[in-house]
């Protein structure tokens, strides 16, 4: 059939559902860009490319549908490696359009020159470069396959000369085959481990929410068992947060009681998680990872298993599937072995922590430091993080989907929000970008319009994705809520300072002056302030409203004092010594140009 090769690539997207595409216009992708409206996908025009493709990747992520980034080759695709390479450690499968400088003119040095292959070669599971016009269909078809397998982004690299060209092809077609249901042996070995243990413990991850039926099949397993279940770290929503047996999340700043129990497992099942390493770094000063555990690990991808931790039944499969099967396969008497016990230990361990949680108000501070003592003398009045999170709780939706940035406060907020549904929590990941927290609540809005949605951000990341409040305001786009904690530092990096560098505080202070709430107001938006937990739960609660109702999109500013929680790292940062020493005077003076 003739068409053009822009035809060509706009009926494969067609054919695959992909309806919304994320970035910047440009030139270079104007053939297709011309043609989006007439094929019914959307076009979302946003302030920068970082912020598009997160946006993007909150889409695929709440919807668990394919979307797209595509922007200008050069400048505009290098603004999208850090949102891909997010994308990548979210596992989510978005396409990455780069429209390349023609092959006429590319070496020469041209415009906008730029080699995109190698550029996102660690970024992608899959990337390939469109060879010949008549190709470009059949290229496109396989990346998209290739993102949906790895559930990963891929990539299409398009020399820009190879639009408006007429070709004569057939459409290829869609291979799509059923996910393995792990090795019989391995299932086997997995369920005699798991029918035989004293105190068996699963622990969902991101695989449990992107296998269809997982999370089903996980719940089944574990009432069988009575075994809790916990989730990975920042795969919050991989189990329902109402269930009984649900014990949270695990590494910083996560489930006492999720910690507590894993550490009393004998056996533990790992279900589509590849073990990432802040799922078992300590917690509260407790190692918890049962090290004398047998562990089996459920992962879809073969690489993962074994990469972090020692495990003792790998198993390559989907984890709906994988789940089903060990179950099937379990003894009469699984789980019965101490089974009233357990369940009591369960909620005991779930209740203590609960209150405790309720009753966290300070952050503490490491022997020989004192600013959390200072900044709560400093700011008396002021609500502390904790405060801000329990206030926060009290207005927000069951139902809502939420995002998370990277920092100290939204950290903090790990053990508050629970969801009885998966597609809810939308954290940056382990590639851990600030800027992530108002773009991907955007996507997520923009693909389901009728849940209610409410962003998290530092001050400091939220700066990064700040200039999107002047793309999100018109026409079609659907009102969001952001909250905004307002703490005047970059408070996360800030808490290394005052651990490791004797407060020494290089570039960790944000502007005072700077109102976050005024430059909503400026941008169309509604700007509100909140100093009290009365005020921050009220603002949150009419702001829920305004979105579902008004169509109004707020941002919250939380103004809280300069506490700070918890160091990411506490395991990769050691205290400098001094030993040629620094001096000033050995700085050379340049001359002036
Ligand atoms: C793009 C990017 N730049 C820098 C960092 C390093 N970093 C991690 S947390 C953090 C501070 C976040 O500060 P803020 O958003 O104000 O939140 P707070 O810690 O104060 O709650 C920084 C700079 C990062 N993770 N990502
Ligand atoms: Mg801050």
């Amino acid at each position: 059939m003739k068409m053009t090769t822009e035809e060509a690539f706009v009926k494969t997207l067609q054919m695959h559902g992909i309806d919304n595409a994320f970035g910047i216009i440009g030139s270079a992708m104007m053939p297709i860009s011309d043609i989006f409206p007439d094929a019914g996908i959307t076009f979302w025009d946003c302030a920068h490319e970082t912020s598009g493709g997160m946006m993007a990747d909150g889409f695929t992520r709440a919807t668990g549908k394919m979307s797209m980034m595509i922007a200008q080759n050069g400048p505009g695709i290098t603004n999208f490696v850090t949102a891909v390479k997010t994308a990548y450690w979210n596992h989510t499968p978005v396409l990455l359009v780069t429209p390349q400088a023609a092959n006429k003119t590319i070496g020469q040095g041209g415009f906008q020159e730029m080699e995109q292959m190698n550029l996102f070669a660690d970024c992608v599971a899959y990337q390939e470069e469109v060879r010949d016009p008549s190709r470009i269909a059949e290229t496109l078809n396989r990346v998209i396959m290739q993102a949906k397998r790895a559930s990963a982004p891929a990539q299409i690299n398009v020399p820009r000369d190879f639009w408006t060209q007429v070709i004569d092809i057939e459409l290829p077609v869609i291979v799509d085959f059923e996910l393995p249901q792990g090795g019989e042996q391995a299932v086997q070995d997995a369920a005699d481990l798991l029918s035989s243990a004293k105190f068996p413990v699963i622990l969902n991850g991101a695989g449990a929410i992107l296998s269809k039926g997982g999370i089903e099949a996980s719940r089944v397993l574990a009432e069988t068992l009575d075994a809790p279940v916990c989730v990975g770290y920042q795969h919050n929503d991989a189990f329902p947060g109402n269930h009984p047996l649900y014990a949270g999340p695990l590494g910083y700043n996560g489930s006492k009681a999720g910690m507590e129990l894993i550490k009393q497992a004998d056996v533990v099942l790992c279900l589509g998680t590849r073990l990432n390493p802040f799922s078992t770094l300590p917690g509260y000063g407790m190692e918890y990872w049962p090290t004398d555990a047998k562990i089996i690990q459920v992962d879809i991808n073969p690489d993962r298993i074994g990469l972090t931790k020692k495990v003792t039944v790998g198993i390559v499969g989907d984890a709906a599937k994988v789940a089903s099967g060990i179950t099937s396969k379990l003894s009469d008497s699984a789980g019965d072995t101490d089974r009233a016990a357990r369940k009591s230990t369960i909620a005991q361990t779930k209740s203590s922590w609960a209150q405790e949680l309720t009753s966290m108000n300070e952050e503490q501070d490491d022997p020989g430091t004192s600013w959390n003592q200072r900044a709560r003398a400093d700011k008396p009045d002021w609500m502390s993080p904790r405060m801000a999170w329990r206030a926060i709780q009290q207005a927000l939706p069951v139902e809502a989907i939420i995002s998370s940035d990277i920092g100290n406060n939204c950290a903090i907020g790990n053990a508050y929000p629970s969801f009885n549904d998966s597609r809810k929590y939308l954290a940056p990941g382990l590639f851990g970008p600030c800027g992530y927290g108002l773009p991907s609540i955007v996507g997520a809005k923009i693909g389901q319009r009728n849940t209610p949605v409410v962003g998290f951000a530092g001050d400091g990341a939220f700066g990064i994705s700040v200039n999107e409040l002047t793309a999100i305001g018109r026409g079609d786009w659907p009102a969001i809520t952001q909250i905004v904690f307002r703490n005047y530092q970059w408070g996360a990096e800030k808490r290394n300072s005052t651990l490791w560098f004797d407060d020494n505080f290089v570039g960790t202070e944000l502007d005072e002056g700077v109102s976050y709430a005024g430059i909503a107001n400026a941008c169309g938006l509604k700007g509100v302030i909140a100093r009290t937990q009365d005020e921050l739960t009220a603002a949150l609660d009419q702001a829920i409203k305004d979105q579902m109702e008004n169509g109004i999109t707020t941002l919250i500013e939380a103004m809280i004092n300069q506490e700070l929680g918890e160091p990411f790292r506490r395991d990769a940062m050691k205290k400098p010594v001094e030993v040629a020493g620094i001096n000033k005077d050995d700085m050379r003076t340049q001359p002036l140009a």
